[in-house]
Parts: structure tokens; sequence; C-alpha cells
């Protein structure tokens, strides 16, 4: 091959490389999920949200994810929820997956909610043992991470289908956190929960309207 040929074959591959890396920037920026609005209660607003171990509907049937549930009580799938500044933000979190466990046990604590607890069906704790850990629900910024008790493996009435019934295997998880000034902040999962993905962190561990999204203080 003459060295003109050789630099327009190197030529011709970069600018590829580069195309392909420029599409897939711009569709994870394009592919956000539309925000969902918390809804009004008492001194703030109360945000409800359940865990599936797989959502059941193109484009990834298999993926497991969070979903959102708006004030009619219409299940939404995004990870984008609107929040008031400087208000108390319940959230009920309806957890129909099993547990992966933690890698990191510091994570089986719950920390920067008020008085540092959750309520796993009715009981108050301040930790999880780190093995019956299915999710964490985590905005590192504001310093909030809690982490979420999986269903047992052997759990008759096991969920596959989002939306998930109050009728199928669940924990309920309750907390409430404070927010201050308005601003973005980036929230996800910290169990290495992607099944058939590289440690469990690929996939919906890396895509916003899945294990990650954003908390829109407004
Ligand atoms: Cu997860």
């Amino acid at each position: 091959m003459s060295r003109g040929a050789r630099l327009l074959a190197v030529a011709g591959a970069t600018a590829v490389a580069v195309a392909l890396v420029a599409i897939y920037v711009a569709d994870f920026l394009a592919a956000n999920p539309t925000p969902l609005r918390a809804a009004p209660a008492p001194r703030g607003a109360q945000l409800t949200l359940q865990t599936v171990a797989s959502y059941g509907h193109d484009p990834h049937p298999d993926w497991v994810s969070y979903l959102a549930r708006d004030g009619s009580g219409k299940w939404h799938h995004t990870t984008i929820f609107k929040v008031p500044a400087h208000a108390l933000v319940r959230v009920t979190v309806y957890q129909y997956d099993t547990a992966t466990g933690l890698r990191n046990p510091f994570w089986s604590q719950v920390r920067g909610t008020v008085g540092n607890t959750m309520t796993v069906d009715g009981r108050t704790l301040h930790a999880l043992p780190p093995d019956d850990a299915s999710h964490t629900f985590a905005i590192p910024e504001l310093g909030v991470s809690v982490p979420l008790k999986g269903v047992g493996d052997n759990a008759p009435n096991q969920c596959s289908v989002a939306p998930c019934t109050a009728a199928q295997a669940h924990t309920t998880v309750t907390f409430t956190f404070r927010t201050g000034n308005p601003g973005r902040f980036r929230w996800q999962c910290f169990v290495p929960c992607a099944a058939s993905f590289v440690f469990g962190n690929g996939g919906p561990m890396q895509s916003i309207g899945w294990m990650d999204g954003y908390v829109q203080v407004v």
C-alpha cells in the first residue's frame, strides 16, 4: 500500500470512530426520559417509586429498573424527579426485586435521611445486612443513601413485568430527606444489579431512566 493510501485509510477509520463516539454521546444526552413531578404533601412532596427485576417492555425487557408514580396513580418509566426546594421529600419505594448484595458494606447504612433512618415494612431501621440489599437509592451530593431490602428468592408471586402491583411480592421502604437550594442532583443505585453485564455494572446501571437519574430541586 502506498503512503498516500495508508494515510487515507487511517483518516477514514478515524472519521468513522469519531462519528460513532458522537452518535453515542448524542444518544446518551437525548435519551433522557420525561421528568415526573413529585405529588404535593404537607411541608413538601411525596415521591413514590418501584423497582422491578425486569422492565418487561421494549427497548430492554430484561433490564432491571426503577419506575415512578404520578399523583393520579399512574406509573411512568422515568428516573428524573422534580421536588420542591427547602422542603421535606417523603419517599416510598415498593421493592419488587430480589437481593443482589452490596460490594461495599458502607452502603448498607441509611444516611442523609431525617433521623438517618428508614422504615422497612413498618419497622424503623438504621442499616440493612449488606447481603439483603436489592438496590440503593442514593443522591451523593445531598448525602442521601438508602439500601433497599430485596424480596426473598423463594417468595411466591414475584413480578417480572412493570408496573408491578400491590398483590405481588414486595417490600415497602419509606424515608424522608430534606432539600435545600434549587439544583440538579444526580442519583443512582450502588448495587451491581445489572444481571449479565460485566461485574453487574453495565446496561441499566449506567443508563438514565433505569438505575440512575436526576433529582431536580425546583
Ligand atoms: Cu440497582
